[in-house]
């Protein structure tokens, strides 16, 4: 509508026409004013009319959108307390299946107990029987085996060559001076028949490596070397020293060597102080020498 209105200003040239006094531009604008409600008074109404059907048809629709929109809340809140309540249901349900699952395995771990109190009780009794079967089993595979053999063979067990290993010692404690050798006078074993007790001389019955080892207690207020001599040549050293106390000292030496059958092997005294006794007894302890072949 105002629309118009500017236009009809325009057109009558009241607006923008310069030279005239306020009174007769105001004069100019009621005559335009007169003469647009003249001309276009149907038509402001007829626009009006439609603005207003216009607004009416905008209010019903948004009354029916939120007629629409609160029918909608109300079905989503009449879902959800129906949702509510199945989930209700469901924990209920839920929580009588735990409770079954529980009393079940009561039952089976009850069943379990008693199975296991059965079989133990009847694993005796039966015992016997279940050994008296498996043998009659083993008796009949026996006897099929004899039928395939062509001629009965006894069967023998593989013969067991002893290992080649000794073990002397002294049998009691012996004064010795630089250089002696060493007669270990008691064998507790010599397999192989290499160690000679009246000489302290052990000859090797058979070639292959050997460990050899040799223990030596040495009486308070001395000390001396004991030496591994192999062939006539030095192998091995040990030093037993007790000099300056009144204790018993005890050393051992261990020698690995490779050794040709024939070879002869004995223990020698190197230097020699004090009163060069060598201890040797139950209250102590036994000097020895030891050896044996590496298979
Ligand atoms: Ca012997």
């Amino acid at each position: 509508m105002s629309g118009i209105f500017i236009k009809v200003l325009l057109t009558i040239g009241a607006v923008g026409n310069g030279g005239h006094s306020f009174e007769d531009k105001l004069k100019l604008v009621n005559k335009a004013s007169q003469t647009f409600h003249r001309s276009h008074g149907d038509t402001i109404r007829s626009e009006w009319q439609d603005f207003v059907s216009m607004v009416n048809q905008k209010f019903d629709d948004m009354e029916r959108l939120l007629a629409e929109k609160d029918s909608r809340i109300k079905q989503l809140e009449e879902g959800m307390a129906g949702q509510r309540s199945e989930m209700k249901q469901l924990k209920t349900g839920i929580a009588s299946f735990e409770k079954a699952i529980f009393q079940r395995d009561q039952t089976v771990s009850e069943l379990s107990l008693k199975l296991l109190s059965n079989f133990s009780e009847n694993k005796i009794v039966d015992g016997d029987r279940n050994f008296k079967h498996m043998s009659d089993e083993r008796d009949q595979v026996e006897e099929k085996e004899m039928e395939i053999l062509p001629s009965p063979q006894k069967r023998v067990a593989p013969s067991v060559k002893p290992a080649v290993t000794f073990h002397v010692y002294l049998s009691s404690n012996k004064v010795v001076t630089n250089n002696n050798v060493v007669i270990y006078d008691h064998e507790a074993l010599d397999q192989g028949d290499g160690y000679s007790p009246g000489v302290g001389l052990y000859t090797v019955p058979e070639s292959g490596t050997y460990v050899l080892t040799w223990t030596t207690l040495s009486y308070t207020h001395t000390m001396f070397q004991t030496l591994l001599v192999v062939n006539g040549s030095v192998s091995g050293v040990s030093w037993t020293d007790s000099e300056d106390i009144t204790d018993i000292h005890q050393t051992s030496a261990t020698v690995v060597v490779c050794l040709d059958q024939g070879d002869n092997v004995f223990i020698r005294m190197g230097p020699t102080y004090g009163h060069g006794t060598i201890i040797s007894n139950g209250g102590f302890g036994y000097s020895t020498f030891s050896g044996w072949k590496l298979d």
